[in-house]
């Protein structure tokens, strides 16, 4: 597995000269997402993996309550006591302290800890460095204390802690991907059921490769809840003449043009968006198990103009890399990827062709946008996992 020694040693080390014990270090990676965006709260499918950058915590038990917490990234400290979990306006603490809260909430016996965070997925870009500190901190909370708990509650608590403590009303996708990633597999996830599907992710000759805007998105800005809302309200209008229908889900093209569309052509835009790209997700991931990887990235690029153009949560950065390279025969897909407005935009690219990519894309959103580019290779790995 592709694990960071340097992290795993700088965050062991910090941890010894903090506190002064032996810790026991947790790894939790972030995701990727093929195709399948903004479905996941409305019920539908989405098709993520884990890749090889990753959140680690370095976690002992305490014989107190107190809670001492660090992160390298930010190097700052943070203290407060089991007995007072609340949120803080500092922001990093938010993502372990709501798992120690929803620990509690759930009546697990657990004791004060102390905490360093460490890890290489870079902050803001779209790759869920937050699900993967509460996903690191769950499951190393849950070894130190033998709480026994599943990893699928384990993935709830961690949305619920996003929720109460982040104050983003977020899906499952991200926690589910972190802790139940797969080495070379995508995760085809039904968000209704939460059964799954490993699906193997073979692309000959290519790579994923991911560019990063560097524009900070703000998941927590308001956008993300009002499109959660917007989506609800269409279902609203639906379900009063189909009772069956629970979620955009259950919602077909004619429901949205029938009842939505009279009434708000905002929220009938959002809701079309949905309902095409739930469509869009089972038939791509038929042509990847086919092998057609040419159809497959079609799609992602349909995507990216729904989530652009409907449902509107692209920014001008992402926009620009994704029109740089739709004509490129070298690139096969490429859209934004995870909540929108900065982060990455996920691209589909043959091998031999990704460096002189980099390079010219890089000068040209230097030249277009005024910002430099960031560039990964990402390889699909596996899920959370002790490490030492
Ligand atoms: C963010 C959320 F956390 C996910 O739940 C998902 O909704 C995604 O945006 C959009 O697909 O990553």
């Amino acid at each position: 597995m592709a694990i960071n020694a340097t992290i795993i040693r700088r965050s062991g080390e910090d941890f010894l000269n903090r506190f002064n014990k032996k810790p026991l270090v947790v790894r939790s990676p972030g995701r990727v997402n093929i195709i399948g965006e903004h479905t996941d709260y409305n019920n539908g499918f989405v098709l993520p993996a884990a890749i090889d950058k990753a959140i680690y915590v370095a976690v002992a038990a305490r014989e107190d309550d107190e809670v001492k917490l660090y992160s390298v990234a930010f190097n700052e400290s943070f203290e407060t006591s089991l007995l007072q979990m609340e949120p803080t306006k500092k922001g990093w603490p938010n993502y372990i302290l709501g798992i120690a809260d929803q620990l509690k909430m759930n009546g697990y016996l657990l004791k004060g800890f102390d905490l360093v965070v460490d890890g290489d997925v870079p902050v803001g870009s779209g790759l869920s460095s937050s699900a993967a500190i509460e996903c690191a901190t769950v499951f190393a909370l849950n070894e130190i204390f033998d709480l026994r708990i599943s990893k699928l509650n384990m993935a709830l608590m961690a949305q619920k802690a996003e929720h109460k403590f982040a104050g983003v009303r977020v899906g499952i996708m991200d926690m589910f991907a972190s802790l139940y990633g797969k080495k070379d597999h995508v995760i085809k996830l039904d968000c209704q059921s939460l059964e799954f599907e490993y699906v193997p992710f073979k692309l000959e000759g290519y790579k994923i490769l991911l560019l990063n805007t560097n524009v900070e998105h703000s998941l927590a800005s308001s956008e993300y809840n009002t499109r959660r809302k917007q989506c609800e309200q269409g279902v609203e209008w639906i379900t009063a003449h189909h009772k069956e229908v629970k979620s955009l889900r259950d919602a077909t093209m004619e429901m949205l043009n029938q009842f939505v569309k009279p009434k708000d052509e905002i929220i009938y835009k959002r809701c079309k968006y949905v309902v095409e790209e739930k469509e869009r997700l089972l038939s791509g991931c038929e042509n990847l198990k086919n092998g057609d990887i040419e159809a497959l990235g079609k799609k992602m690029f349909q995507t990216h103009d729904g989530l652009s153009k409907e449902y509107e949560v692209s920014c001008k950065e992402l926009d620009f890399l994704v029109d740089e390279v739709r004509n490129n025969p070298d690139v096969l897909g490429a859209r934004m990827m995870g909540g929108g407005f900065g982060g990455c935009t996920i691209n589909i690219v043959k091998e031999e062709a990704i460096d002189d990519l980099i390079k010219e894309i890089s000068a040209a959103y230097q030249k277009s946008m005024n910002k430099e580019l960031t560039a990964y290779v990402a390889e699909i790995e596996d899920g959370t996992c002790v490490i030492s």
